[in-house]
């Protein structure tokens, strides 16, 4: 299932994952006992034998283990004519054949890609899956960091079978004004076929029906803009009522017969900034967050639907309102989740803790680019998106770095200008970025990396920010806190690393940030602990980032209760 929801009615959709697929290790470093003879390219009666579930990550196999290598999946399906193959995610390098044929080569483990493949002949075709996890030159987001880069498909894989013409895009953009609420939508249509093609967009939108007519040249394209249309009588969308509306886009051909739709789920809200605060529909907002990486013990970063839903219930126990998806796009389920719980999400291209070097690397700036592109034109419909972050503590200290980071800003807002933008920083006062992005947000561990009081070290920060970095006047937010605990270690005088000290820092970091009258509130670092790089392990104990105020699985430590106090202690928005 790639949505909570069906996203297609004319369009035939089968998912081709939710099953078991071939598996073959092709090169890279040593897996596990079953695999260490068998490298072989061809799908020999022996080499057929592994099979695994997609969508899972590799490293949980114990047949493949902590494999960082080149891996080949493989199954067959039944289809003719226009076919679309959707990638949900696969991790991080993907290349696709299809009856031996490469028709797709993605990087990035965390946004979708897709291979339109025309006039396929009807009956039993093959379908590979090249997937590759390794760390080089070559992968410049993709790097051992403090969090794991798994490998394999690692998301849902959908077959759709398309008609002469299709929807390839559909946006919709909220405003409110005079009182009234408005909608802008923008459909890409394009035509798959060596004729033209004539016909109609038909759209419907909480009961408002519109059409356009639609004029494609043989394999031409076209934009298809309905602007500034009035809703009267719509309930907007907000933590307290996250109101959804379908949105249905209809392609109609010759004689208004259905040639292909697209269906999505929109809500009316705005999220602007002013007078230092970020504000949703107008309200200014106090953001009660958790970081959340995508990581399970069981699953790794390809978590179900039902184990997703069990993190937001959890999120919602602590009366937080906010999630940071650290530190890449994640599962659009997640997003659609979030969209009808009514949490707010701050979603941030990948790229964590990047040095000045690693920024140089000549792949990073267009791998960052087209992590950018693809997350928005993605992800543009959510309503509980209402930050784009980027660059999460990267070298916003030098010239080179703040050059990437005026660029990938100016990409943002020629790509979306309804959503504020922000940056994590840990730069201090040597930050040189404040000037490009809406709000200025920092991550700061007093209390645990050192002893400052964070009331007193987030106020200092706040006034530098104010003297002559660009940022006076915006809003700013504390995209992390927190402190580590190992689940289990109980200790009466609390020192570092128990449970006990880890509540007692967050509670004075909350306290200190959420009662600071210049913060617009705080993300904790994290929701629950998860695995590293192995190439971290000598600064992770466990190899493991244990900061989670909640075990692997899931247990609640000490913090829990502590949290859940000071979140519930204060609302959705300044009065
Ligand atoms: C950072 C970073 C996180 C994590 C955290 C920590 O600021 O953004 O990814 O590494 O620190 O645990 O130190």
């Amino acid at each position: 299932m790639e949505r909570m929801f069906a996203s297609h009615r004319v369009r035939r959709c089968r998912e081709l994952s939710g099953s078991l697929w071939q598996f073959q290790i092709l090169e890279g470093g040593t897996p596990c006992s079953a695999f260490q003879e068998k490298r072989e390219r061809e799908w020999t009666k022996e080499n057929r034998e592994h099979r695994v579930f997609v969508p899972s990550c590799w490293e949980k196999d114990p047949l493949v283990g902590r494999f960082r290598g080149k891996a080949a999946y493989r199954r067959t399906f039944r289809a003719g004519g226009n076919l679309r193959l959707v990638f949900c995610g696969v991790g991080h390098t993907a290349d696709v054949l299809v009856d031996g044929r490469a028709c797709a080569h993605h990087y990035n483990a965390y946004t979708a890609f897709d291979a339109v493949l025309r006039d396929v002949p009807e009956g039993t075709h093959t379908l590979e899956v090249d997937a590759d996890n390794r760390f080089s030159e070559a992968s410049a987001l993709h790097v051992p960091n403090d969090y794991m880069s798994y490998g394999g498909i690692t998301r849902p894989v959908i077959l759709e079978e398309l008609g002469s013409a299709w929807i390839r895009e559909l946006h919709f953009t909220p405003s409110y004004s005079d009182g009234v609420w408005h909608a802008s939508v923008e459909a890409r249509v394009q035509n798959l076929s060596d004729a033209p093609f004539a016909g109609k967009l038909v759209l419907s939108l909480a009961g408002r029906t519109e059409e356009r007519p639609v004029r494609l040249p043989a394999g031409g394209e076209q934009k298809v803009v309905l602007e500034d249309m009035a809703f009267d009588r719509v309930t907007p969308w907000s933590p307290e009522e996250p109101k959804l509306y379908e949105i249905t886009a209809l392609l109609a051909g010759d004689g208004g017969k259905p040639v292909d739709d697209q269906i999505d789920r929109v809500g009316f809200r705005t999220v602007e900034t002013g007078g230092g605060r970020i504000l949703l529909n107008g309200r200014p907002l106090r953001i009660k967050g958790f970081c959340r990486h995508e990581e399970h013990p069981m699953f790794g970063s390809a978590i179900p639907p039902e184990a997703m839903q069990m993190d937001l219930s959890f999120v919602k126990d602590l009366g937080a309102n906010f999630i940071r998806c650290t530190h890449y796009p994640n599962d659009e389920r997640f997003l659609d989740l979030c969209d009808e719980e009514g949490i707010l999400v701050w979603e941030e291209n990948h790229a964590r803790g990047l040095a000045l070097e690693q920024m140089q690397n000549p792949n990073f700036e267009p791998q960052a680019e087209q992590v950018i592109r693809e997350m928005i034109s993605q992800h543009y419909n959510h309503p509980s998106i209402v930050i784009w972050g980027i660059l999460n503590e990267c070298a916003s200290d030098s010239e080179y770095g703040a050059s990437c980071y005026r660029k990938q800003y100016d990409l943002i807002r020629s790509l979306d200008a309804s959503r504020p933008s922000s940056s994590a920083s840990c730069k201090f006062r040597t930050d040189l970025c404040f000037g490009y992005p809406d709000i200025v947000s920092y991550n700061v561990y007093p209390f645990w990396y050192h002893d400052a009081p964070p009331e007193h070290y987030v106020e200092d920060l706040y006034q530098w920010v104010q003297e002559e970095t660009g940022g006076k006047g915006k809003p700013f937010l504390i995209t992390e806190v927190g402190a580590g605990a190992m689940y289990g270690y109980r200790s009466s005088d609390g020192p570092r690393w128990s449970e006990e000290y880890q509540a007692f820092a967050l509670e004075q970091q909350l306290k200190g940030i959420l009662g600071n009258p210049h913060t617009s509130g705080c993300c904790i670092w994290q929701f629950a602990d998860g695995n590293v790089s192995e190439e971290w392990w000598d600064k992770r104990p466990g190899t493991m980032n244990n900061k989670g105020v909640l075990d692997p699985y899931r247990r609640p430590k000490r913090s829990y209760e502590t949290v859940k106090q000071i979140y519930h202690s204060c609302g959705n928005y300044f009065e």
